[in-house]
């Protein structure tokens, strides 16, 4: 007989109340010897694709984009501990991409909120306030030393203060890449198998500048099934989801996206946002 899942707390209070106030965290969870294996999986896919001028963000979960040598990720025991702690039971993976980019590309996003899949007359800004529910954590994980990920600590618990308004204008998504400088934004800096998890409300940015390194970096997204979904909720395609692929899956993965399956027949108000979130993706990165 299955037993029970006892939720076991693996974050302190002082974490959670640091993401919930900061809106991120950052904890170890992947060994040497995990990061080389993953490293040979995505230098064995990429053997083939040659060299891209823009950061790729390669959606790994879906048929015709599979890197299955990493796939296995979004099992991973310690990754799931951590958003269960931070957002509930039922952890639901969502998005799965696998940031690449060699030495030498130039990669630089504006500072933005992740409501760019929303239409604007959409965006609540309720959603940016300490008594918002926000059911949605996304995590980079990087696989070589990365620099790439700026955040506005606690900025998505408030409205887009002087500075921030001063360079978005009069949309709460995405300011210019050519804007000043925010005084307030925060390079994180991880090591290999370092994750950060954060808030995608927050004020961020992609920005490595010119790279000095390669930059192999898993970025996952996940959910809970116990409250509503945000709206960033819907970013797999999970319409690419046959039972032949499901099959053809390693166990613990096709369990995850079959639980996807679920959660997404509970909620098909976020389809639509699924298509926008895409034009953004091809808009900033080369998907392929
Ligand atoms: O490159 C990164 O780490 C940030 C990406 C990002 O801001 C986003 O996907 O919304």
């Amino acid at each position: 007989m299955t037993q029970p899942h006892t939720p076991l707390l693996v974050l302190s209070d002082a974490e959670r109340t640091f993401f919930r106030e900061q809106g991120y965290l950052i904890r170890k969870i992947l060994d040497d010897v995990s990061v080389a294996r993953y490293v040979a999986a995505v230098d064995e896919a990429r053997r083939e694709s040659g060299e891209a001028q823009r950061m790729s963000n390669l959606q790994f979960l879906q048929p015709g984009k599979a890197i299955r040598g990493i796939q296995d990720i979004i099992c991973n025991e310690d990754i799931l501990a951590v958003c269960r702690d931070l957002l509930g039971e039922g952890i639901i993976v969502d998005g799965a991409s696998l940031f690449y980019a060699d030495a030498g590309v130039d990669y630089r996003q504006g500072w933005h909120r992740d409501v760019l899949q929303v239409p604007d007359d959409q965006v609540d800004t309720r959603w940016f306030s300490e008594d918002y529910h926000y059911n949605y954590v996304q995590m980079n994980m990087p696989l070589t030393a990365d620099g790439c990920l700026w955040i506005v600590p606690g900025s998505h618990r408030r409205q887009l203060d002087a500075q921030e308004r001063a360079i978005f204008g009069n949309t709460e998504k995405m300011a210019p890449v050519e804007a000043p400088e925010l005084s307030t934004g925060k390079q994180i800096v991880l090591q290999p198998g370092e994750a950060v998890f954060y808030n995608n409300y927050a004020v961020h940015r992609g920005w490595g500048g010119v790279l000095k390194d390669r930059r192999i970096t898993i970025h996952l997204g996940f959910h809970s099934a116990q409250y509503p979904p945000t709206l960033h909720f819907g970013v797999l395609d999970h319409t690419e989801y046959s039972v032949e692929y499901l099959s053809s899956l390693a166990p613990c993965v096709r369990e995850a996206l079959r639980a996807h399956l679920v959660e997404r027949a509970r909620h098909p108000e976020v389809n639509v946002f699924h298509a926008y979130h895409q034009q953004f993706l091809k808009q900033e990165f080369k998907t392929t």
